[in-house]
């Protein structure tokens, strides 16, 4: 039962804290050094996978699948797949090509800890673990399931999710004019995809109703944009320091966002709105879902 893995299922730190746990024991076991050369891109995708990040993704996986009564196997398979395809789109992001970033959660970007080559390297091959977790027998006894996962994921992530959004975003570097349907769909697509995959995963693995299922979709579309506010906000009002990452890098570059079009009061007002509605979502789970409404409040107040 994933519940095992929370020793406070009813403190939501206490139960992210437990979830990263559970998750970075599975990720440093399938990232063990092999000998040889190629042990150093390895050493790049641990270096990226193991630095402390939230593990928001894999909490949603967790949380999605208690609802549904997934095992703690299967749940963490899916948990793990996604956070080692998150950090692959973190490592590529900083990258000089990109947003030629020096800081990530708190640490030298990958190509700046190793070089651009390995960081590459590093990327590709956590994104192609992703999918060899997901297609592992472990993560499901029926292979409908795990083809199921493979294929969200794939479309989750891919040219019509997140890599469709952060092309949009590179060209909007070049258009300073976007209003707030263009970017709002920008995001959906760029965080947005992959954070609905995440709270969907526990529908797939536990085989839910439809009506579960887009009761859960709903949450992290809602989630999935108040998530994205916050980001844009901390961007603007937040530190180095306090973030782990590099911030102040959308007004510098004169990018349009949340809080450019809302302004700062605006901005906060509709993440908050956001929480309540994605939280509205989850009526039907009654306290199953206790603590998804928790991390939705977390999502917005969050310092990092
Ligand atoms: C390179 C294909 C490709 C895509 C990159 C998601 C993304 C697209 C880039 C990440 C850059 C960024 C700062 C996006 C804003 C929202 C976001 C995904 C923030 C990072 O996620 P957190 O806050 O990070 O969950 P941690 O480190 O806590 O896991």
């Amino acid at each position: 039962m994933i519940s095992e893995i929370w020793t406070d299922p009813t403190n939501l730190a206490v139960a992210m804290a437990d979830s990263a746990r559970a998750v970075d024991a599975v990720i440093d076991r399938l990232l063990a050094k092999p000998d040889g050369p190629e042990a150093r891109v390895y050493e790049a995708m641990r270096y990226a996978a193991l630095a402390p990040g939230k593990r928001l993704r894999p909490f949603l996986v967790l949380a999605g699948s208690h609802l549904f009564g997934v095992s703690q196997r299967s749940a963490l398979q899916a948990a793990v797949a996604i956070e080692l395809l998150h950090t692959y789109s973190l490592v590529h992001d900083d990258l000089p090509a990109m947003d030629d970033s020096d800081l990530r959660r708190g640490r030298p970007t990958c190509h700046k800890a190793f070089d651009e080559a390995t960081a590459i390297l590093a990327g590709d091959g956590l994104l192609t673990l992703a999918f060899e977790v997901l297609a592992h027998p472990d993560t499901h006894g029926d292979p409908a399931v795990r083809v199921e996962l493979v294929s969200c994921l794939a479309k989750a992530a891919g040219s019509a999710g997140m890599v469709g959004g952060q092309m949009i975003d590179l060209m909007a570097e070049h258009d300073h004019t976007l209003d707030i349907g263009a970017i709002t769909r920008l995001q959906r697509l760029k965080t947005g995809a992959l954070i609905a995959f995440a709270c969907e995963a526990g529908a797939i693995l536990g085989k839910a109703s439809n009506e579960h299922r887009r009761a859960l979709i709903g949450y992290a579309h809602d989630l999935g944009l108040a998530f994205q506010i916050a980001d844009d906000l901390l961007d603007a009002e937040g530190t180095a320091a306090e973030t782990g990452k590099s911030v102040g890098r959308d007004a510098e570059a004169g990018k349009a966002t949340f809080v450019s079009i809302l302004g700062l009061e605006g901005a906060r007002k509709q993440a908050l709105a956001l929480v309540d509605q994605a939280i509205g979502q989850l009526d039907d789970f009654g306290d199953k879902a206790d603590l998804l409404c928790q991390v939705a409040h977390f999502v917005v107040e969050r310092k990092s």
